[in-house]
């Protein structure tokens, strides 16, 4: 590979030698190498070699307020001269970690007063777990114990994320999900709608839930957990029917909801929540990512009063990380949230920029490869496809990872999960780099399209 810069290689040699990545092809990575990203700033990225990306994933669907933000570098650094550690297991607290769980309480939706904090989304979810078991128990019905999630949904990479998660491929590897999981169809019409029109399938969807629930007894279900949009399962927005049919059969079971707003939560949708979007009224929320703008590691739980009152007569809750509540992630997501607050970037996303974007993506539905553009907030996906009538792939082709590899030699970042390109980006994003995005889009669709027929 030629270089302009020697470091590159350098560093590519380092990642041969030593680095073992994530979510990766390993022979592939050995034989190419990883694209080296250095610095950021705003909603760019800095490549090794020089070259100027547009990030059209926040990171990884995190950096909410953009690159570059001073002030939680400031945060960051007083908390590490100030208290740099502490636990706050048995019987101990720090201030950041009370101001914090005081202010995601005032941003979360009513009823929903309590965090418990992790390290991550997936450690969230083992919490989540955890917690509505030890619920049940409380509650004299320990054997509510099997949590339904979906087919395709994402909870994380931990065993119990992964196993409430419905990646096929993560559960091969592993010999999951774990006991007690079980999952149900996701509603995707664009994929697995046939015939049926997107609210008939929404309708269907949504039913699934309760055949599952019946089929495995309503006195062994402890919880439904969803994201209130699929994000890595491919931006999969439900049918208008799925979630008012889901409130309507969660309302007749005695079980609780668990909405996974790793993704939805602090702003994607132009509301603070996913469930304040769809007005879903989970029982627990699962939040990481926009939390603190992914400057810093940090998940959490927020969890109902109703639940956190029977916890609270249960004594010992025998769960915990070393990192829960780490003041300098804490001090972090202070001002993350000071910042979403002050300046109102919720409120912009909501009435001008997830408008304007969602506008401007649409106009890529009269590409020839283009199948359907879907999207809400600052959420989108372009399904690519053979036939625009019949939904017909391009099989074998690979033609999102074609579309994915032209987007980063082009200064764009889009993931492909599968053959749907998928966007996320930061909430701070301008009409101008809409117009940027937009227009890189369209020309790597171009490219995309000439490959596939040259
Ligand atoms: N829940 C949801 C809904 C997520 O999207 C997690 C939990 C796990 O969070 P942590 O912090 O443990 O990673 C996530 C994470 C992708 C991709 O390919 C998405 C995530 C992570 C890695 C890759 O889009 N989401």
């Amino acid at each position: 590979m030629s270089v302009k810069n020697p470091q590159t290689l350098e560093w590519q040699a380092l990642s041969s030698e030593h680095h073992l990545a994530p979510f990766s092809d390993y022979k592939q990575l050995k034989e190419k190498g990883p694209r080296i990203i250095t610095k950021a700033a705003g909603v760019h990225l800095w490549d090794s070699e020089g070259n100027k990306i547009l990030d059209g994933m926040a990171g990884l669907w995190c950096v909410a307020v953009g690159y570059g933000r001073d002030e939680l570098v400031q945060a960051a650094s007083k908390q590490m001269k100030e208290l740099p550690f502490y636990n706050t297991f048995f019987m101990t607290a720090h201030p950041p970690v009370l101001e914090l769980s005081k202010v995601v309480a005032d941003v979360a939706p009513a009823g929903m007063t309590h965090v418990f904090f992790t390290g991550s989304g997936s450690e969230g979810n083992d919490t989540v777990l955890r917690m509505v078991r030890h619920y049940w128990k409380l509650k004299g019905k320990p054997e509510k114990k099997v949590i339904i999630g979906r087919i395709n949904g994402y909870h994380g990479s931990t065993v119990a994320g992964a196993s409430l998660g419905g990646m096929s491929g993560m559960h091969e590897q592993g010999d999951l999900p774990i006991p007690g999981i079980v999952h149900i169809p996701q509603p995707y019409w664009y994929g697995e709608g046939g015939d049926m029109t997107p609210d008939a399938f929404g309708v269907w969807a949504a039913e699934q839930l309760e055949k599952k629930i019946l089929e495995v007894g309503v006195d062994n279900v402890a919880a439904f957990i969803a994201e209130p949009i699929q994000g890595a399962g491919g931006v999969i927005i439900p049918p208008d029917t799925y979630w008012p049919k889901i409130k309507e059969i969660l309302a007749r079971y005695d079980i609780l909801f668990v909405a996974d707003e790793v993704i939805c939560g602090f702003g994607r949708t132009g509301e603070w929540f996913g469930s304040d979007y769809y007005d879903l009224k989970p029982d627990l929320m699962t939040i990481a990512k926009g939390l603190t703008s992914g400057y810093i590691p940090m998940g959490g739980v927020i969890v109902r009063d109703e639940v956190v009152k029977v916890l609270n007569e249960g004594g010992d809750f025998n769960h915990g990380f070393t990192y829960s509540g780490h003041p300098v992630a804490a001090a972090v997501g202070l001002e993350n949230i000071r910042i979403l607050r002050d300046e109102k970037i919720i409120e912009r996303v909501k009435a001008d920029t997830a408008p304007y974007l969602q506008k401007r993506l649409r106009e890529l539905n009269d590409h020839p490869l283009v199948g359907e553009v879907r999207g809400l907030g600052l959420l989108g996906a372009i399904e690519l496809v053979k036939n625009k009538a019949t939904r017909e792939r391009y099989t074998d082709k690979g033609v999102g990872m074609i579309c994915r590899t032209f987007c980063f030699d082009n200064g764009l970042i889009m993931r492909a999960v599968g053959d749907t390109m998928i966007i996320a980006p930061s909430l701070v994003i301008t009409h101008e780099e809409i117009d940027e995005l937009v227009t890189k889009a369209r020309k790597c669709l171009d490219l995309t399209l000439e490959a596939l027929n040259g």
